[in-house]
């Protein structure tokens, strides 16, 4: 079937056969059956409806995912071998569509899926940004950042006929909405609406990525995160807010009445979630169009509440948004009426100004927009929900106790082990069956075979086996030459201080001046990074420069190199994210306790088989009580005590560095000659003063006891049948992380679709 519908595609668009064409010929053939296919399927329906708005859907590459989710990967890369080809070859062709920064883009990718898998009605609404997050490469041990378009014009998008007219102060633009079909695994098919704009116009970058901010009919959906480090960037944030949310709520009101339901009833039909703070304009957006449509203002709003929920990802303060109100004033002044209405209802109803809208300063929390405004809070990790309740939001869950729940996150096994890892995949599939592949809690089943050597020698070879393909990668990609029989020790995520790659590249400063000393591991060690930084994030750029002179000084240095390699992968997306995670043997979530509100790296790296070197943070913690003390190693000081530090003033990174002969031999090195030859001194010295005046994510804090716990852990894994059994325990109780039981979650909780 495959292979004739693939010879006929090819012959129509360029008279070729399997045979004679290229990589991006099968590509595009591939792309063309595969929407083909997708347009046939039918769309979820229910009388209930869900909307998840995002500013961020981190899909990644698409080919191989729909391939398995329509039930064709097998037959597809079956037909191509028998001519030679590899489809990890056709994989390659595809341009990779950034559109998320991390963790919580990412999210949104794997929810839709699991949505349309659970054929739940749901689709996404997000933007189009013609640029995805920016390509990062590397230059004098240096983030350079270029741009990253990803349209090719024969691309996932289907161009739809729906148009909005979106009013800004000082401009009105009418929108183009694209879909991206998100077919379920086995059945069932959502969409993810983009919407954009026709006069948006690439040709206004230069110089990398910048380019004219004031310009908006150009550059609206320009980029995914425009840096907002000054006005004119926050104004663009706003401007792609509101095009965002007015164009949803639009879509909603029309879809709602296209499906016949009165309006009045909208929360009976519709459910919207407001994924973090970015689409909270929707609320105030919908409460005007409701009165344009003759709604007096209570009942608006009471349908508005009833219809929104809200999920919190984070507890970092600069990322709960907060506009001043006269920002919103220049881009949406429609909307600043109805806020204030808003914020008037709140300080009627409640004395005390933590919970109000809009502050003395007169800026606008959008988190308390939605809380009060919206019949759901959520909190994406057991841990990171309770420190919502009980300190960051305590003021609101005082007030409203019923509308917070947790709701740990997930990941799709489709792409985290299915596409990523065919072996293990399919090995576990002879051990336990394919029930797992939808029942994900069944991998539990794997337990019944921790004693059975036989097994556990072949989880090995699969771990060898996907080592060995890094190894090829990154020699082909990158020219770096890894060694497969060393521990590969990886810590992929966005560079962010609180992540503290800094602590890892302290450890990286340790084994270096111990194998100087003569002291060498039993067994080389390959510690793998891999992190974009934000282009305006001074200190973060300043910890890639730390590693990327200590991979030189190391890769330079005889005595050291045999034992130790340091490698920062570039360009650290989802494609690679897929390489890197079934190879490794640590994960390191090493975030300080109580400021990763889940992550979920910590949850695909459990699932290929990885053994958790991690803080009591996030989801680490449900991971902790899953597979026990024994198949993690935990350090570190425990959220409790970290949030007590912070309210007390009580931590000085300096008073541990003077008192610490070890952590200020390392700190030290960072400054020291030979690294100064190799870097440079005002990106070292700044990085070096952060950390021993500053050290706001308290690194000196927690290093000592980190190296400790990674030495045992490095010993450890010379057992190598008991590491395996760590490891299967891992991959066994991996189950509950699936999207799929978030998913459920969410429906049965608050969405009742
Ligand atoms: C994040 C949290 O930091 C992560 O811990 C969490 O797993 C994800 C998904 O809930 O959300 N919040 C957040 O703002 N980001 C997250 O990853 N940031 C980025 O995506 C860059």
């Amino acid at each position: 079937m495959m292979e004739q519908e693939l010879n006929k595609v090819l012959g129509e668009r360029f008279g070729k056969t399997l045979e004679e064409a290229c990589m991006e010929e099968i590509y595009h053939a591939l792309l063309t059956i595969v929407k083909g296919k997708m347009k046939d399927l039918e769309k979820n329906t229910g009388s209930r409806k869900l909307y998840y708005i995002s500013a961020e859907f981190l899909i990644g590459k698409l080919l191989s995912n729909n391939l398995i989710n329509l039930g064709l990967f097998d037959e597809t890369a079956e037909v191509l071998k028998k001519h030679g080809i590899d489809i990890a070859d056709i994989e390659e062709a595809e341009t990779e569509p950034s559109l998320g920064n991390g963790g919580l883009g990412r999210l949104a990718a794997c929810f839709l899926d699991s949505i349309a898998t659970l054929k739940l009605p749901g689709d996404g609404v997000g933007l189009n940004y013609h640029d995805g997050l920016f390509k990062q490469t590397f230059a004098d041990h240096k983030q350079r950042e270029e741009k990253n378009p990803w349209m090719t014009g024969d691309d996932w998008l289907t161009r739809t006929d729906v148009r909005f007219e979106v009013p800004f102060k000082d401009l009105t633009v009418t929108s183009t909405m694209y879909d991206i079909d998100v077919p379920g695994y086995e059945g069932g098919k959502n969409s993810l609406h983009l919407f954009d704009l026709d006069s948006v116009d690439e040709s206004i970058i230069h110089d990398g990525i910048e380019f004219d901010k004031e310009d908006i009919r150009r550059g609206l959906t320009l980029f995914l995160y425009p840096d907002d480090s000054d006005e004119k960037g926050q104004l663009l944030r706003i401007y792609q807010q509101y095009f965002m949310v007015s164009n949803a709520a639009q879509l909603i009101l029309k879809e709602t009445e296209e499906r016949g339901f009165d309006l009045y009833h909208l929360h009976e039909h519709v459910v919207i979630q407001i994924n973090d703070t970015h689409p909270t304009m929707v609320i105030p957006e919908l409460v005007r169009l409701l009165m344009a449509r003759g709604f007096n203002i209570d009942t608006a709003i009471d349908v508005v509440r009833k219809t929104c929920a809200y999920t919190n990802h984070t507890i970092l303060a600069e990322a709960l948004e907060k506009w001043p109100a006269s920002y919103l004033e220049k881009v949406v002044p429609q909307l600043m009426p109805i806020i204030r209405e808003l914020d008037k209802r709140v300080r009627r109803d409640f004395h005390d100004e933590k919970v109000y809208i809009i502050d003395e300063q007169e800026r606008v929390h959008m988190a308390h927009i939605d809380i009060h405004y919206g019949q759901s809070v959520n909190g994406v990790a057991a841990l990171h929900t309770q420190i919502l309740e009980e300190s960051e939001l305590k003021p609101f869950y005082d007030i409203y106790p019923g509308k917070f729940n947790n709701k740990t996150n997930g990941i799709t096994f489709r792409r985290w082990l299915l596409h990523c890892n065919h072996e293990l995949a399919s090995y576990i599939e002879e051990l336990i069956g394919s029930g797992y592949k939808i029942h994900a809690e069944e991998l539990e089943k794997l337990l019944d075979f921790q004693d059975d050597e036989a097994v556990l020698d072949r989880l090995r070879q699969i771990k060898q086996n996907a080592k060995l393909d890094l190894k090829k990668y990154l020699k082909s990609t990158q020219g770096v030459e890894i060694d497969e029989t060393s521990v590969y020790d990886i810590q992929v995520k966005r560079l962010h201080e609180y992540k503290r790659q800094q602590m890892n590249a302290l450890y990286a400063i340790y084994k270096y001046l111990e194998i100087k000393k003569g002291n060498l591991p039993k067994r080389p060690i390959t510690m793998i990074f891999g992190a974009k930084a934000a282009p305006a994030y001074t200190i973060a750029k300043d910890i890639i420069h730390l590693i990327l002179c200590l991979q030189e000084l190391i890769d330079s240095d005889p005595e050291v190199s045999p034992y130790l390699k340091v490698v920062m992968v570039e360009n650290y997306n989802v494609s690679k994210a897929a390489k890197l995670i079934p190879a490794c043997d640590i994960s390191e979530q090493i975030s300080l306790a109580s400021k990763e509100a889940s992550g979920t790296g910590n949850m695909k790296f459990m699932l290929n088989g990885a053994v958790t070197l991690g803080t009591e943070d996030g989801a680490n913690v449900e991971i902790h009580q899953l597979v026990g003390d024994d198949n993690i190693y935990i350090f570190g000081k425990s959220s409790d005590e970290v949030i007590k530090l912070y309210e007390t003033s009580g931590y000085c990174s300096r008073k541990i560095y003077e008192s610490d002969s070890l952590v200020e031999e390392l700190v030290d090195f960072i400054i020291s000659k030979k690294m100064i030859l190799t870097g440079d001194p005002v990106n070292l010295g700044r990085l070096y003063k952060e950390l021993v005046s500053k050290d706001w994510f308290m690194t000196l804090l927690d290093v000592r006891e980190y190296i400790a716990v990674k030495e045992q852990m490095l010993a450890d894994y010379e057992d190598e049948r008991s590491w395996a059994r760590k490891s299967l325990v891992n991959i066994a109780k991996a189950g509950y992380f699936s999207s799929d039981r978030t998913i459920e979650e969410y429906n049965k909780d608050i969405w009742h679709l």
